[in-house]
């Protein structure tokens, strides 16, 4: 064989190599970047160009551009794309398994979930997406929700009987919410702007970091600090994909999620100091002192529900954790 021979065929050799170096993987939020979700991937996506040296690249996609998260769950699995960041809001369709995180009033507080997230119960979990395709990289924080809506303010659970609220597509949320008599319409998250522009619905609930991130504020009056459930976010990988990946980079990948969850984290915690009074510097009512206790005695009969179908002891080993 000759000299330049041999070189083509190492060349050819290395240009699948090449070509993936080249390749960047697709990772999605359905929020703005300017945001707890954008700075998480953001960030995610910079270590890992780092820690690797280039060698793989991660393209963010912000704002729904790939899709909504169920879309964008739904392509993770498939491996059209190879990474998404979103709340659980559709993930219990995906992964029933983790419908119990979405229980309202399960965690007393950021600290509470944070904890049993990345404790043994959250470890867990994370498990039981990879028969269904997802190596989830993971937990991230989405918030803790609060309700907007464009009728009336909400200072008890009597407030919320007939209001038209846009939910997440969860069926545990839109059983809860129905148990405080609201209207539920379950949407994807990139349609809700306009349809509360429009009035399709009266209102929608959400954390302020996304309130904020969404401008919210432009088409709804009243917010009300209901606190009413934690949203969890998580880390969504094509399993074949983080299977592929050399031992080595597999742990940056999972450093980089780890990474991002610390920036998204103290992103959320910012937002919610300072989130109050943003929204009502830009006109929003806001009703910052609900007896929180009444909107969850509203909550008792589907409770009741919650702990035949999950199992009391799961929901207390959750609420109960310290
Ligand atoms: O993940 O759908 C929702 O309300 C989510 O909280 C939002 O898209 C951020």
């Amino acid at each position: 064989m000759s000299t330049t021979r041999r070189l083509l065929l190492a060349c050819a050799a290395l240009l699948p190599l090449a070509a993936a170096a080249q390749t960047a993987m697709k990772i999605s939020i359905s929020i703005a970047q300017n945001s707890h979700q954008g700075v998480a991937i953001d960030t995610f996506a910079k270590e890992v160009e780092r820690r690797t040296s280039g060698r793989i690249k991660v393209q963010p996609f912000y704002s729904g551009s790939l899709g909504g998260e169920r879309e964008s769950i739904e392509a993770v699995q498939l491996g059209t794309q190879e990474l998404t960041f979103t709340s659980t809001g559709p993930v219990p369709n995906f992964v029933p398994e983790a419908r119990i995180l979405d229980i309202p009033f399960l965690f007393r507080d950021k600290a509470h979930a944070r904890m049993v997230l990345d404790g043994p119960i959250g470890q867990d979990m994370l498990k039981a997406f990879e028969p269904k395709g997802f190596k989830a990289l993971g937990w991230a924080e989405n918030g803790i929700r609060h309700m907007t809506n464009s009728k009336r303010a909400v200072n008890a659970p009597e407030d919320l009987k007939g209001l038209k609220m846009r939910t997440m597509e969860n069926p545990v949320h839109v059983a809860a919410y129905k148990g405080f008599g609201i209207i539920t319409t379950p949407m994807a998250f990139p349609e809700v702007f306009t349809a509360l522009q429009q009035g399709t619905v009266d209102g929608q609930e959400n954390p302020l970091s996304v309130i904020m991130a969404a401008k919210f504020e432009q088409v709804q009056k009243h917010l009300s600090l209901t606190g009413h459930v934690y949203s969890p976010a998580i880390w969504l990988m094509n399993k074949a994909t983080f299977d592929k990946l050399a031992p080595a980079d597999q742990k940056i990948f999972l450093e980089a999620a780890a990474a991002g969850t610390k920036a998204n984290r103290a992103r959320v915690d910012e937002d919610d100091a300072k989130g109050v009074a943003e929204l009502r510097s830009k006109g929003m009512q806001v009703v910052d002192n609900v007896d929180k206790a009444r909107f969850q005695a509203a909550l008792t009969p589907v409770y009741a529900e919650f702990e035949k179908q999950f199992g009391k002891a799961n929901i207390d080993r959750i609420r109960n954790a310290r």
